[in-house]
């Protein structure tokens, strides 16, 4: 399998997941910030042009970041990525869902990119103020799933922590202060080597 990333990217996640599961990959390097993944061909891999994108060894391509984890879960069951049960795994996937849909898509992704909606200053400050607060409400709202409990996926880091570790990766450089049961998560992933060796593999 290839796994089409961007270093500091939600693609972190899948790159987490494919080191948790500890099978053969490779790694192509798409470089957002010079508008790579515009080119035709990475266009050619995924029209959207976003990563994560996922080339199977059947020679198909998956994209988006929960379908990605999802079908890496159910290919590698014995990685424990994703519960046995339905009703955990729905609780599971609910929380990915909303990791992945609203505390990045409609939090950071205005936080951090503001121009790429809105063109004039004063519009971009109100999404960028938009985007902060959805991320930071987001978070807290994750943190309370979390609990006590040290992953969300179950008994072990799974799907919803990987991408749970991507968007607190950019708490962090966003200086939002993380509650004491997501600083203890992150802390936590940060001492797993699969984490080690994905940041590694994109250091900031
Ligand atoms: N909904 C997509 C979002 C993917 C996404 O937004 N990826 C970003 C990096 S975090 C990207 O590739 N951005 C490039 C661009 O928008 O030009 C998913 O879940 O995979």
């Amino acid at each position: 399998m290839q796994l089409f990333h961007a270093s500091r990217s939600c693609s972190l996640g899948i790159r987490i997941l494919l080191e948790e599961i500890g099978v053969p990959h490779q790694v192509a390097t798409v470089d957002l910030s010079s508008g790579q993944q515009r080119d035709a061909a990475f266009l050619g891999v995924n029209p959207k042009g976003k990563v994560p994108a996922l080339l199977r060894d059947d020679g198909t391509v998956l994209t988006e970041f929960q379908a990605i984890a999802l079908w890496l879960a159910w290919q590698f069951p014995e990685a424990e990525l994703l519960p046995d049960d339905r009703d955990s795994a729905a609780r599971v996937i609910e929380a990915l869902e909303f990791i992945v849909g609203t505390v990045h898509m409609r939090g950071f992704a205005l936080a951090l990119m503001p121009g790429k909606f809105v063109s004039s200053p004063s519009a971009q400050k109100e999404l960028r103020a938009y985007g902060l607060r959805v991320a930071t409400d987001g978070l807290h709202h994750v943190s309370t799933l979390l609990g006590e409990a040290p992953w969300l996926s179950g008994s072990r880091p799974g799907v919803a922590d990987a991408a749970l570790f991507y968007v607190t990766y950019w708490a962090k450089a966003l200086n939002i202060d993380l509650s004491t049961a997501l600083v203890a998560f992150y802390d936590q992933m940060l001492k797993r080597p699969s984490v080690m060796r994905a940041i590694d593999a994109s250091p900031t």
